[in-house]
């Protein structure tokens, strides 16, 4: 399949279907192009699929009610004169293995559910896929509720999978709705390399009654504490959060509460304070370390007391620079902190 006119590979209403080792391959950043857009398939088994697109790498849940993709090449209506009438049969036991999904910039890496009109979505698993490149539709994994009734899924497996976060704010998204929890959701070996920034750890689980999330990989680290990743639940029966055999040991990351990020220094006068965190955790003993760079051999750090402590000279007045304070609790995961120390002449301190 070359130069698709909206989705690469598409399902709508198909049953029974075995797809192997099938390609498609669209490499222009046309709107709208997902690599495999399985709107509505029951029993359907993917194995081997190698696209280009320029969305969604993996979609279900695009039922089309009306809006449809009219035919772009003006005379050849004919061949999609039912373009409004795609997508009325539910959509289940949807097995995909062995994929990878390259999208020029659009979509997500798997997306779920968005547009599904009360149709519903019960049983996929998953199983080696894999995407890159995407990025508009801002997550590796998104399960929503859109559009109009919520497509009530009971099972999601994920397993043995890989999504280049690199260029999206989130990791995953999986959303039951109030109410009307997933049953069950196994995210279970698979690897993220979220972007940088705070939201690059980004998980969310919300109203899943079985969660299981098992040999999570964030950004080349295998998750070993909860601090690992930037996790949010809500409404969450039972949650199974393992690292190999052993749980993933619930953590907070210190807080690095002084100094902020700019303090005022003064030639001649000596700068002395300490550096203070607060760990959430009761007890975890914290280890503070600074990396002086340009002040190093003129100023000092008592890593025990967390004390620095300079005292700038005449030459340092109107000069910047930056120290880094590190804290570490007992997990050995660092948190920095930049200070940028800026020298004034010692008549301004009076
Ligand atoms: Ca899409
Ligand atoms: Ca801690």
């Amino acid at each position: 399949m070359r130069d698709a006119k909206q989705w690469n590979w598409e399902s709508h209403g198909s049953k029974h279907c075995t797809l192997n080792n099938i390609k498609g391959l669209t490499p222009y950043p046309q709107p709208w192009v997902d690599g495999l857009d399985m709107a509505s398939a029951q029993d359907l088994d993917i194995n081997g699929a190698f696209t280009l697109g320029n969305d969604d790498c993996f979609a279900s849940g695009h039922y089309n009610p009306s809006d449809g993709f009219k035919n772009t090449v003006p005379g050849f209506d004919e061949y999609n004169a039912d373009f409004a009438q795609w997508d009325t049969e539910d959509s289940f036991n949807v097995s995909v293995k062995n994929t990878l999904g390259w999208s020029c910039a659009g979509g997500n890496g798997i997306r779920m559910g968005h547009n599904c009109y009360g149709h519903q979505m019960k049983n996929y698993s998953f199983d080696n896929v894999n995407s890159v490149n995407f990025q508009g539709g801002g997550r590796g994994i998104t399960v929503q509720n859109n559009t109009g009734e919520y497509p009530r899924y009971e099972s999601i497996i994920i397993k043995n999978s890989s999504f280049d976060t690199t260029r999206v704010g989130a990791n995953a998204e999986i959303f039951g709705k109030d109410g009307q929890e997933i049953q069950e959701v196994v995210l279970e070996n698979c690897y993220f390399n979220g972007a940088s920034g705070a939201e690059s750890k980004k998980f969310d689980f919300q109203n899943i009654e079985n969660l299981t999330v098992k040999d999570l990989w964030v950004n080349g680290e295998k998750v070993s504490y909860s601090s690992d990743l930037n996790l949010m639940t809500r409404n969450i029966s039972q949650f199974t959060f393992k690292n190999g055999d052993a749980s993933v040991e619930e953590n907070h990351l210190p807080v690095i509460t002084f100094p902020g990020s700019a303090i005022a220094a003064y030639a001649e006068n000596p700068l002395v304070f300490c550096v203070k965190a607060e760990d959430a955790d009761e007890g975890d003993m914290l280890e503070f370390a600074a990396d002086l760079g340009e002040l190093s051999g003129k100023a000092s750090f008592d890593a025990a007391a967390g004390r620095f402590r300079w005292t700038p000279s005449q030459e340092d007045i109107g000069k910047s620079y930056d120290v880094k304070f590190t804290v570490t609790d007992h997990t050995g995961k660092p948190v920095e902190a930049v200070v940028k120390l800026t020298v004034s002449s010692a008549g301004n301190s009076m």
